[in-house]
Parts: C-alpha cells; sequence; structure tokens
C-alpha cells in the first residue's frame, strides 16, 4: 500500500461554526473537499504519529464513504489506531464517551446533527479534543486558517476497510479497530443512573415513546429502553438510522416532532414522551399534555439531579447558554453553587466542565447534558428524567407544577426564521446593534427596555473572549428578548428570536407561553422590523 500526496487548492468557507464545519452534502461530496478539511485538521494537531483517534457519525449520507477516506488518510498521516464505530456509527455523546474512555487522542465526529440529511440534506465534519469536547475556538481558527493555506494531503492508496465486524484491521501499518457504537457509552450510563428503579418504572403500567427520527439514537435507545431497561418493544419508534432520516428534519422541537407532540397529546397518550436529533446530542422532553421547554428541563434537572446515583453527592454547579431562560439560575441559588452564561455552543462549557466548576449544563436549543462526556447528551437527559420520575413517582406535569410553584414559572419560547435573506438578516441585526445605546428608558409595547447589549463573554477559568454573540434587550426584571443569527445553518440566515417573562405567582403559571410573551413578541417586532425586513409573517419554528 503505498501513500499518495495529492495536490489540492483551498476552498473557501472552511471556517467551522457553532459546532463544526456544515455544508451541503453536494459541497461536502466535490474532489478535495473533505479531504481539505480533515488535512488541516491533521495538520493542526498532529503530527499525527503514535496518535489514536476516535472517528464516528450519524448514519446520514455520504457518513460511509467518509469514514473510509478519513481511515486512509489517518493512516497516510501516520496515526496508530483508529477506533471507529461499527458500520461508521456513533452518535455525538458516544464519540465523546468513547474519547474519554479510551483515552484517545480526540476523535472526528461526522454529523450536521438537527440539520437534515440525504444527498439534498447537509453533511458535516467536527475535530473533538482529547477531553471529548467540541474543539475550542483557538482550534477551530487554527484549523480554518490551515484550510486557507493547503496545497496537498496525504492518502492510502487502499482498499475500503469492512466496518461491519466488529475487530482488528491493520491498514498501511495503523490499526482500524470496530467497536460496538453502544457498549462503552451504555457502561457510562448505567454508572449514573439507577437502572432497577427505571425497570420498575416500566413493569409498572408507565408508557413512553421515544421518537429516534430515523437518526442514530435508534440503536442506543433500542438497546437501553427496550433491551435492557424493560421497556415494551415499540416504546422506540422510527429507530433504524436512515441516511437521509426518512426524509425528515431531525431536530427535536414541536414542529419537527409533529407526530410525537400529538400522540403525547391525544386521548390515549403515554406517561411519557422523548426525541433526539441526528447525531443524538439533543432531545425534547414530553409529558401526558405537557409540553417540557428546554430551559425547564434543565432547570429541573439540576433541581433533581441528587436523585440519580450519579450526582447523589450534589451539583457542583450549573451552565447554561446566554439565550437559555434564567430558570436554572434560580435553581443553582437555592442549592447554593455556581452558575455560568455562556456563548451558545457546547464548545463553551468545556473549561467549566474540566475545572469542576459546574456538572450540569444546557442550551434553550434541546442540549443538556453533564460532566460524564463533553458533548450535550440526548439519551443521557432521557434517562435522567426517568430516574427522576421513579423517584418522586409523579407524572411530567406535576414535576413542572411542584418546580414552578417552587422557582416561579419562566414563559419561554424561541421563534425561528429559517433560510431568510443573508444581507437583509444581516442588516437587521447591524441596525438593532447601533441601535442599542438609545434603547434603555424607551418604552415599547408597554415594556421598558432597561438593559440592551451585545453579549460578550470571557471565559471564567482560561480567559478566552468572544464577542457579538447575540442582542439581549432587557425590560426589568421579568422580560427579555435575545435575537443572533445561527451558525450551524447551510442556506442563507437563520434568525433565532428567544423570549422570555418571568412569572413568580402560581395563580399566572397557566398560561399558553405564546399568549404570556405576546408583550414581548411586539416589542420585538416594533424594535427589529422581522416582518418586514425578512418578508415574513410567521417564524418557521416556535419552540
Ligand atoms: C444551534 C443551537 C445551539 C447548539 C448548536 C449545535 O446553533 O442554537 O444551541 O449548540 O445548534 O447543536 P445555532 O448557531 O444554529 O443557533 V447540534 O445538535 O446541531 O450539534
Ligand atoms: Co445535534
Amino acid at each position: 500500500m503505498t501513500v499518495k500526496t495529492i495536490a489540492t487548492k483551498p476552498f473557501d468557507g472552511q471556517k467551522p461554526g457553532t459546532s463544526g464545519l456544515r455544508a451541503k452534502t453536494t459541497v461536502f461530496m466535490q474532489p478535495n473537499y473533505l479531504e481539505n478539511f480533515v488535512q488541516s485538521v491533521f495538520d493542526t494537531v498532529g503530527p499525527l504519529t503514535g496518535m489514536t483517534l476516535t472517528l464516528g457519525g450519524d448514519g446520514r449520507f455520504f457518513n460511509s464513504q467518509a469514514i473510509q477516506t478519513i481511515l486512509k488518510m489517518a493512516a497516510a498521516n501516520g496515526a496508530a489506531r483508529v477506533v471507529v464505530g461499527r458500520d461508521g456509527l456513533l452518535s455525538t455523546p458516544a464519540a465523546s464517551a468513547v474519547i474519554r474512555h479510551r483515552k484517545t487522542d480526540g476523535g472526528l465526529i461526522l454529523s450536521a446533527s438537527h440539520n437534515p440529511g440525504g444527498e439534498t440534506g447537509d453533511f458535516g465534519i467536527k475535530y473533538n479534543i482529547p477531553a471529548g469536547g467540541p474543539a475550542p475556538e483557538s482550534i477551530t481558527g487554527a484549523i480554518h486558517a490551515r484550510t486557507a493555506e493547503i496545497t496537498e494531503y496525504r492518502i492510502l492508496d487502499a482498499a475500503d476497510i469492512d466496518l461491519t465486524r466488529d475487530g482488528e484491521t491493520d491498514l498501511g501499518g495503523m490499526a482500524v479497530e470496530v467497536i460496538d457504537p453502544v457498549a462503552i457509552y451504555a457502561e457510562l450510563m448505567r454508572s449514573l443512573f439507577d437502572f432497577d428503579a427505571i425497570r420498575a418504572l416500566f413493569a409498572s403500567r408507565f408508557r413512553m415513546r421515544f421518537d429516534a427520527m430515523h437518526a442514530v439514537t435508534g440503536p442506543y435507545a433500542t438497546s437501553i429502553l427496550e433491551n435492557e431497561l424493560g421497556a415494551p418493544s415499540g416504546t422506540v419508534i422510527n429507530g433504524t438510522p436512515l441516511p437521509d432520516f426518512g426524509g425528515g428534519h431531525p431536530d427535536p422541537n414541536p414542529v419537527y416532532a409533529a407526530a410525537l407532540m400529538a400522540e403525547m397529546f391525544s386521548a390515549d397518550a403515554p406517561d411519557f414522551g422523548a426525541a433526539s436529533d441526528g447525531d443524538g446530542d439533543r432531545n425534547m422532553i414530553v409529558g401526558r399534555n405537557t409540553y417540557v421547554t428546554p430551559s425547564d428541563s434543565l432547570a429541573v434537572l439540576a433541581a433533581n439531579a441528587h436523585l440519580a446515583p450519579g450526582y447523589a453527592d450534589g451539583i457542583a454547579g450549573v451552565a447554561r447558554s446566554m439565550p437559555t431562560s434564567r430558570a436554572a439560575d434560580r435553581v443553582a441559588e437555592k442549592l447554593g453553587v455556581e452558575a455560568f452564561a455562556t456563548p451558545t455552543g457546547w464548545k463553551f462549557f468545556g473549561t467549566l466542565l474540566d475545572a469542576g466548576r459546574v456538572t450540569i449544563c444546557g442550551e434553550e436549543s434541546a442540549g443538556t447534558g453533564s460532566s460524564h462526556v463533553r458533548e450535550k447528551d440526548g439519551l443521557w437527559a432521557v434517562l435522567l428524567w426517568l430516574n427522576v420520575l421513579a423517584a418522586k413517582k409523579m407524572s411530567v406535569a406535576d414535576v413542572m407544577a411542584e418546580h414552578w410553584a417552587t422557582y416561579g414559572r419562566d414563559y419561554y419560547s424561541r421563534h425561528d426564521y429559517e433560510e431568510v435573506d443573508k444581507a437583509a438578516a444581516e442588516a437587521l441585526m447591524d441596525d438593532l446593534r447601533s441601535a442599542l445605546a438609545d434603547l434603555p428608558g424607551q418604552t415599547v409595547e408597554g415594556l421598558t427596555v432597561t438593559e440592551a447589549d451585545d453579549f460578550a463573554y470571557t471565559d471564567p477559568v482560561d480567559g478566552s473572549t468572544a464577542s457579538k454573540q447575540g442582542i439581549r434587550i432587557v425590560f426589568g426584571d421579568a422580560a427579555r428578548a435575545v435575537l443572533r443569527l445561527s451558525g450551524t445553518g447551510t442556506v442563507g440566515a437563520t434568525l433565532r428570536v428567544y423570549l422570555e417573562r418571568f412569572e413568580p405567582d402560581p395563580a399566572g403559571q397557566g398560561e399558553d407561553p405564546q399568549t404570556a410573551l405576546s408583550q414581548v413578541i411586539a416589542a420585538v417586532e416594533t424594535l427589529a422590523g422581522i416582518r418586514d425586513r425578512l418578508g415574513r409573517t410567521e417564524p418557521d419554528v416556535r419552540t
């Protein structure tokens, strides 16, 4: 087998966003596109000599081909070993668990996560560091710089490796080790949760529906929930990963997981419903007739984590992304632990988790996780909820009512305007940004602006900084709106508007969130002019 050195030219825009490099699948399939990025990663974190890497993806279209290419490139770059999930599959949290458990020198995860897949969908790739988390911006910046100057990449001239069977194969002097994608992850879950209590819950009349959305969590959920915890077969639906996710949009929110929502709000609804995204790091939690907003889920899990054996000693602190509601902060205050607000994207939690400052982290985008790995973890959140329900012997609705009675309720919703004109969206943000200084004191739609800024962050552990992370408009103690542009989309721009209002009085906690937030929604419209500027009358998604 010979190593080939292939001449190449840089592609524009190989810049990792909120979570890795994402682009249309057809863009990734152009000759040299994937190869350039992978070589740039290897040049940045290498030389690979003697290194072991973890490799896997969410199974979307082009996953298998990309895995073969990366294996041959790792071998040509001198890596000692690559640990790869069987059939090229690893959920994002499982990849993080494998990196940590096997102490590999980081890994590559192939996924565009919640973005649709298939030939006409999206593909993506990211590098995770040896701690198991997404590379911080210092590394992604260096990788991007490298992509702009690359002239050649190295690849082994070899046949494809059989990844359908566990075991070890030699690839030009590098070991390719195929592992069960579920085993290490399942072992970790067993160490954190009271599986006996959850088993007893399933043995009672408790019914659950888990929608894997034809994405990577299918095998994980089937193995853990049905085979190990005794949930009846059929609990997991859409459990076979498909290259195009069955044509769906694998984003677990009330709009894209509409079928699960309909079932959970039907006369014969199960007790508990959940869904996960393309790469298994997001979760949606729904009780019978009760949708749990991700910001609330984070707060509930932080307040109740001690009920699970893995967190019985309590938690060190809680971190949330800035646009996530402040519900978790109130829990942290009551527990007497630190609370942090970071920019959007899991990579910003890494330093806090590594330093032991926080145990539980979460984002309003249906991402929750803990120090057990360095990624958000969909099935972990589902299992912690099950553990909490088993311990409290309460319904989801009752858990929420109790939580709000104790801490108050943060009405919350995110409105997404997807694939809008990029220039128009940027102009909207720029104009709002330039008006920020004049906003405090103004009264809009009956709400008075008390603070307005563009979120900037200094990491409390390593001092690194990030600016322009979202425009915040605060209306007194209770209400807040945040606007930012997505960093994961691949077409045009996506505007995210995050809306919240705090209601301490249980008598006022039973409203529909869209109604409860109507004043904030109207104020944002007046200040930002979304309808006119983006030519949209309605958001595409309301969470
Ligand atoms: C979105 C979410 C963010 C999340 C990121 C990756 O980013 O808002 O909270 O961390 O997706 O999630 P953005 O820049 O589009 O708002 V995943 O499940 O796509 O890896
Ligand atoms: Co994801």
